[in-house]
């Protein structure tokens, strides 16, 4: 579930939930009076290729379209039952753009399909890559994320080479039998959109479970195009951290996690910034700003910063069980994009 205050008065005003039959419901909550709430619209079904619906259990992230209305983020599975491990069915990641003009998503039909387009291991990690094709927003803006006509990128069994009709998001079916994305909720930052999922063991007493991280642009479901892996474990994430697929050097789009799967992933910044002091009361920006162009009181020079690496941590169980234990966390290099200035903040409002 997912909860909006779109309007900034403190109030929430949209609710996003998911349900095991594989229905995305949009609530609007904004009328003062809970009696005129209505009843909820299914902005989205989720089904499998096949037509069969997807179980949502996982929680639900979302951020505001560049075209207005939101992107609604979510993967599909389920892990609560005492069958469920044996369930091998498809499962996917979905954004879903609700324009917030009435209408709803009618399917896959009306999304960009994202997948897998190669692996290669590592240093005995085993990273994938994947497509890089670009959904149809439809006329209109000078969006920079136009329908993809690179077939390298977005090979034509996905599109590429021939722009799509408008489209109301993306999706990604999951590979492999039985992978389910059921994690608490996607981790959305800085336009990455981090999925974990779950390939439940046969034997629970095994161990053997593995997982899957997939680092996504969250305004198209495919691969980021800066490095945020530091895959050969050399502290730095730079040209080097990329795996070859088909011929072409790319940055990885995750990685497996063998011997358990994440949860929600935890982010925090690898080394402290010392930053200049914010300015006192009362006085402009830029008289603190030390001919910095884009100062950001109480932070800093943005752009000096922006692109300073951070950390994820894959939490839970998974890769220590692999590896015998040691630190029992394994982290991995985290890249935010660099060019965007201001990478993210949170409005907080008093009572
Ligand atoms: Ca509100
Ligand atoms: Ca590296």
């Amino acid at each position: 579930m997912s909860a909006v205050d779109s309007n900034g008065d403190g109030k929430v005003d949209l609710i996003y939930a998911g349900d095991r039959a594989g229905k995305l419901y949009k609530f609007d909550v904004s009328a003062a009076s809970p009696a005129s709430w209505g009843a909820p619209t299914v902005l989205f079904s989720a089904v499998d290729g096949s037509g069969t619906a997807q179980p949502i259990t996982s929680g639900i992230e979302l951020t505001v379209h560049p075209r207005g209305g939101y992107l609604v983020t979510f993967g599909s599975g389920s892990f609560v039952e005492q069958g469920d491990p044996s369930v091998l069915s498809a499962e996917s990641l979905y954004g879903i753009w609700d324009k917030l003009d009435g209408t709803t998503v009618s399917g896959r039909s009306v999304l960009q399909k994202q997948a897998v387009i190669g692996t290669a291991t590592v240093g005995g990690n085993v990273f994938f890559a994947v497509s890089d094709c670009k959904p149809n927003w439809g006329p209109g803006n000078a969006d920079p994320r136009q329908p993809s006509t690179d077939t390298a990128g977005c090979p034509s069994t996905l599109g590429g080479g021939t722009p799509a009709t408008p489209q109301r998001g993306w999706y990604f079916d999951l590979p492999n039998a039985g992978e389910r994305m059921v994690a608490d909720r996607p981790l959305l930052q800085s336009g990455v959109v981090t999925f974990s999922t779950l390939e439940p063991a046969d034997n629970p007493c095994t161990g053997n479970t593995v997982g899957r991280r997939y680092d996504l642009d969250v305004f198209t479901g495919g691969r980021v195009t800066q490095g945020i892996i530091d895959i050969n474990g050399d502290g730095v994430i730079n040209s080097t951290d990329k795996i070859t697929i088909g011929g072409v050097d790319v940055y990885p789009s995750g990685k497996q996690l063998v011997g358990g799967a994440s949860d929600v992933p935890l982010r925090f910044q690898l080394n402290p910034i010392s930053l200049p002091p914010p300015p006192p009361p009362g006085s402009s920006s830029s008289s603190s700003s030390g001919g910095c162009a884009n100062f950001v009181p109480g932070w800093g020079c943005a752009g000096t910063y922006a692109g300073q690496r951070q950390r994820v941590l894959d939490v839970i169980s998974s890769e220590f069980l692999a590896t015998g234990g040691g630190s029992q966390l394994t982290g991995t290099q985290l890249l935010l994009p660099g060019s965007s200035n201001r990478l993210g903040w949170r409005q907080i409002f008093t009572r």
